[in-house]
């Protein structure tokens, strides 16, 4: 029994690099030694309670958020007492029991965006974009026309941001070099209208996909949500993603959820995933609010959209 213990104690959690935490078991001779007597080594949780702590920060330096990391290391936990490990496999063991715990608390229902479109009867399929200031939603916009065209997938924007100076221009400087069609009114008109006009257009152009794009805003500002309550009204959009930004944390996953219980999300899109951020936010995002997330943003350049994968941000922070 204190033998075990011994064997145990010194698992470990090692830093493989400045940004990313490999899980590295050291098992002591004791423990090396009855893993060759008895076939395994079993797991007691005051074994491994260092190994789960360490696992926690790491998550919570990785932007995971404080009640899913603890939960996530609860069910490691569960998972991990009373296991038999053989000694010279612990290390795999524990990498493999992790990422796999991991992935099953990230499952949510899929979209398969490509393939929605191209299922829908009746064109166009309708997406809106939606979320704070500044987080990519023009950007993304572009990513997503560049991604469609490449699938042989025509769109149409709606100049929705009729708010900020300077959005309509933006918008349709990205639209130019993409060779897209562009619907706008004046700045100040009824985002609403425009997204209705961008439809009837699509309707009759015989276009994929029409793509909203909307004002950067807070949801604190009433004003601001009651009119996207009207754009969602008018246009029942197929598809309303939230834009924002992957290092965002906690503050993103309550927004979010305002922004759902306001107007109703149907997934995410994480944008600036290059700069510095391991992705922790998007295993909160999954876990709490359980809708897909179905793209990232890896750059500025339409090219950096990445569909989303699991694996891709384990393997980030594992
Ligand atoms: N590094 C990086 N930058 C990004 C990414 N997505 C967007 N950006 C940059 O973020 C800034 C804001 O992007 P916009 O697309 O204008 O954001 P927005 O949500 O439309 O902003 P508002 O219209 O002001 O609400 C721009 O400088 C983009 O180039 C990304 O995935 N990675
Ligand atoms: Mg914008």
């Amino acid at each position: 029994m204190e033998q075990k213990r011994e064997s145990l104690k010194d698992i470990e959690i090692k830093s493989a690099s400045e940004d990313k935490r490999e899980l590295k078991a050291k098992v002591g001779v004791g423990g090396k030694l009855s893993g060759l007597i008895f076939g395994g080594v079993e797991i007691k949780e005051n074994e491994i309670s260092d190994l789960l702590w360490e696992l926690e920060l790491s998550l919570l330096e990785s932007d995971v958020e404080q009640d899913a990391a603890h939960e996530l290391v609860e069910q490691i936990k569960k998972r991990l007492l009373g296991q038999k490990v053989s000694a010279k496999n612990i290390d795999n063991f524990l990498n493999e029991q992790i990422k796999e715990i991991l992935k099953e608390m990230m499952t949510t229902k899929k979209i398969d965006l490509l393939t929605e479109i191209k299922n829908k009867k009746e064109k166009p399929y309708k997406i809106l974009l939606l979320g704070p200031n500044g987080a990519g939603k023009t950007t993304s916009i572009g990513k997503l026309t560049y991604l469609l065209e490449k699938n042989n997938l025509k769109s149409i924007w709606a100049a929705g941001d009729t708010f900020r100076a300077a959005a309509i221009d933006q918008l349709e400087e990205h639209a130019k070099k993409l060779g897209v069609r562009v619907i706008k009114h004046q700045y100040g008109a009824d985002p609403a209208a425009v997204a209705f006009d961008a439809i009837k257009a699509a309707e009759a152009g015989g276009i994929d996909v029409v793509l909203m794009d909307s004002a950067g805003r807070q949801e604190t500002n009433k004003n601001l949500m009651e009119e996207l309550r009207k754009i969602e009204r008018v246009t029942k959009p197929d598809l309303k993603l939230y834009v924002g930004e992957a290092y965002a944390g906690q503050g993103l996953l309550d927004q979010a959820k305002e922004f759902d219980d306001a107007i109703g999300i149907d997934g995410f899109i994480l944008t600036k995933i290059d700069t510095d951020a391991k992705g922790g936010t998007t295993i909160s995002l999954l876990y709490k609010l359980k809708k897909p997330i179905l793209y990232i943003g890896t750059g500025q350049e339409y090219k950096d959209f990445e569909k989303f994968s699991e694996e891709y941000i384990i393997n980030r922070i594992i």
